[in-house]
């Protein structure tokens, strides 16, 4: 029996349903700059296979949308979008208006409560983190966590386990006594890279993914008043619970965690 030591949060999409933010964020920097390119929800859902914002504008110039100007300091001219999209996500984000998704402030304080530690593994950046948990969660909630890994921690993003790599690396823990819950493809497979069991909370934006690996997928992580809905879970017998509490969290981590490829296991024997 594995005992659940740590809880890693994923940030965007999982502590708070931000990513149809940074879209709109995302747009009007593309207005800024007199660019054609407005990401739709559909196509922005596809973008998020790429995680971190400058990789995602870099990726859709080069790769995916108008054949961008090859200037040769190309490089900077993304940077330069990506600031100014940054600085429209901190105004959009700091109203404080989206809130915290449901059952993430109880579950963080169920942790701190139960002596769980709490980290934080994000490919945003720590300026992005700060603004968006000032403005949600009380002045000292920098003190919950462990651990806060964010873009400006590592190199390589998500899907890479980097960032959850250096999380257990910071809190000298092993994989199998954590738990990540994330929101995307990207996130899970990072997650799972780094031996860790993954619960996943789904949105608008990734409602049509795929994830395979994952111990619990779930639309939130419910409120006992707002009844979460389990959309796939390794454990039969977890088809009950109206909302994910360590209880639950720690009865998944006694699970062998699924296959993440449907290939048939090897015959034993
Ligand atoms: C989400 C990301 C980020 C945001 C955009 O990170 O991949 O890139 O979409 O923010 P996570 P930036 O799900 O790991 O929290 O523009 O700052 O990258």
């Amino acid at each position: 029996m594995s005992q659940l030591r740590t809880l890693i949060f994923d940030v965007d999409g999982t502590l708070v349903d931000t990513e149809e933010v940074h879209r709109q964020a995302f747009n009007l920097a593309f207005l800024d700059f007199d660019l054609e390119w407005q990401w739709t929800p559909h196509l922005y859902s596809e973008l998020l296979a790429i995680s971190g914002g400058f990789e995602r504008i870099h990726c859709y110039a080069t790769h995916l949308g108008k054949a961008a100007k090859k200037t040769h300091n190309f490089n900077e001219f993304v940077l330069r979008v990506h600031q100014r999209k940054s600085a429209h996500y901190a105004r959009l984000i700091s109203s404080g208006e989206v809130p915290l998704r449901p059952g993430v402030k109880r579950l963080l304080n169920e942790a701190l409560e139960q002596n769980i530690k709490l980290a934080i593994a994000t490919s945003t950046s720590m300026v992005n983190v700060k603004t968006l948990l000032d403005n949600r969660l009380p002045r000292d909630w920098t003190s919950w966590f462990e651990v806060v890994a964010t873009a400006d921690t590592i190199a390589k993003k998500k899907p890479c386990p980097d960032v959850y790599h250096f999380v257990l690396n910071v809190l000298a823990e092993k994989p199998q006594h954590c738990i990540a819950i994330e929101d995307t493809e990207s996130g899970n497979t990072a997650s799972l890279q780094a031996g860790i069991t993954t619960v996943i909370t789904l949105h608008a934006l990734t409602r049509g993914s795929k994830f395979p690996g994952a111990s619990l997928v779930v639309d939130h992580l419910g409120e006992p008043g707002l009844p979460m809905t389990i959309f796939s879970s390794h454990n039969a017998s977890v088809s009950t619970p109206t909302h994910v509490d360590i209880e639950l969290l720690q009865s998944i981590l006694n699970l062998p965690r699924p296959c993440r490829h449907k290939e048939a296991l090897p015959a034993l024997g």
